[in-house]
């Protein structure tokens, strides 16, 4: 399987690949202004590529659980300047992690390779933006909306329910112009589930290769580690190490994590099993 990304370039998915968290935050750092902000978004996402990410997802972070929406030119601000400074210094893929229509035509027109979005599609305008933007995207599943979805998610089968969501999301994508070869899915893990039903979704991966289409996941850090183990968030390493060994084994192509280099030397190890080692 294998992506194709805008300027003539691919990205080869036979082999699972790290997609790196690159938040850019007003809190992500401390209070330094345009500069300092983009120094440190820079020297994040050099350090994750030496890591091992093929990868860096930059969001604005609209798209937390319970977290209100943040305002357009705000998203704006932060997240263009982030990616025509990566575009023009480092070789990578950028995906721009982003729900809104307008964000998503701006940062594809500065540099961005491919769109991940929380709401898949579903935002107005957003079809219409992707299809033009032309790049691969990224559809997650989430029940209901960022403020609301923890309350009291149900579900006959989530399994069932989410891959028929998908279904309809996929159909929505082409109907839109959107080819088939452009989409990616994401059964979005933490959003609308709970803990019993992240685990059952993560047991059940293997059924989402009936789409044929590149699998993403991201646990890293989430609550259905921490909830778990009953650990912080500074402490969901092994679990979430264990999430993405259980998800590469199971057929996913992307793995959306914060730790780099743990994640990538844990699908080495699992590579050199899986396919051997040159002696
Ligand atoms: C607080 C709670 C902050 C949750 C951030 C989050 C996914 C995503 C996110 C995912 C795709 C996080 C999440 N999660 N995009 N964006 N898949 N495609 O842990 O699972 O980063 S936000």
């Amino acid at each position: 399987m294998q992506l194709t990304l805008p300027r003539q370039r691919t990205l080869d998915l036979a082999r699972p690949k790290v997609m790196g968290i690159l938040n850019v935050t007003p809190d992500s750092f401390s209070d330094g202004g345009q500069f300092e902000r983009l120094d440190s978004a820079l020297y994040q996402a050099e350090q994750m590529l030496q890591q091992g990410a093929a990868i860096l997802d930059i969001g604005g972070e609209s798209t937390r659980p319970g977290s209100e929406p943040v305002p357009l030119q705000q998203e704006l601000d932060r997240v263009l300047p982030v990616i025509e400074a990566i575009r023009n210094r480092l070789d990578c893929v950028v995906s721009i992690d982003t729900s809104k229509a307008a964000v998503m035509s701006a940062a594809v027109q500065a540099g961005a390779d491919m769109i991940n979005d929380v709401y898949a599609l579903r935002a107005d305008g957003a079809l219409a933006a992707a299809a033009a933007a032309g790049v691969p995207v990224c559809l997650m599943h989430m029940l209901g909306e960022p403020k609301t979805m923890q309350q009291q998610p149900e579900y006959r089968d989530v399994t069932a329910e989410v891959l028929d969501f998908m279904q309809q999301r996929v159909a929505a994508c082409l109907g839109a112009g959107i080819a088939r070869e452009q989409l990616l899915l994401d059964p979005g893990f933490g959003f609308g589930k709970t803990l019993a039903q992240n685990y059952q979704l993560l047991q059940q991966l293997e059924q989402w290769q009936a789409f044929q289409l590149p699998l993403l996941v991201g646990m890293s850090r989430k609550s259905m580690v921490g909830n778990l183990l009953g650990l912080p968030v500074t402490e969901r390493l092994a679990g979430s190490l264990a999430c993405a060994t259980i998800a590469a084994i199971k057929g996913a192509h992307i793995i959306r994590v914060h730790d780099v280099k743990a994640t990538a030397d844990v699908l080495a190890v699992l590579d050199a099993t899986l396919h051997g080692v040159e002696e």
